[in-house]
């Protein structure tokens, strides 16, 4: 214990812990519409039609690829988001998470 008037606390941390971060990976299937992973990878995802070109076609040849990488909340939250859109219209694609 400090004595009185002692400082506590000398040194104050000044940097922040990163988040973890985790990847958002879409799973390839064979009747959701390249246009509609297209349109998810524009709306969630914030890419670009040609971004969203190639991660589409890269999912499409190896059966998975990254979406993004995100801390824990917003890529959960990305993930669900993907899913419902996908359910709504009537699609079966997949998006999980790991670790990036
Ligand atoms: N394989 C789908 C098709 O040929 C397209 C597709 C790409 C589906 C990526 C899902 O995550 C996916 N229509």
């Amino acid at each position: 214990m400090p004595a009185p008037g002692e400082k506590l606390q000398e040194r104050v941390k000044t940097q922040k812990k990163e988040p973890t971060l985790y990847k958002v990976v879409l799973l390839n299937d064979d009747y959701t519409t390249m246009e509609f992973v297209m349109e998810v990878l524009r709306a969630v995802f914030d890419k670009s039609p040609a971004e969203a070109y190639q991660i589409m076609m890269h999912v499409h040849t190896n059966g998975r690829g990254i979406a993004g990488v995100y801390p824990w909340e917003v890529a959960d939250t990305k993930a669900s988001t993907v899913i419902d859109m996908a359910r709504e219209s009537g699609f079966p694609l997949q998006a999980t998470l790991e670790d990036a």
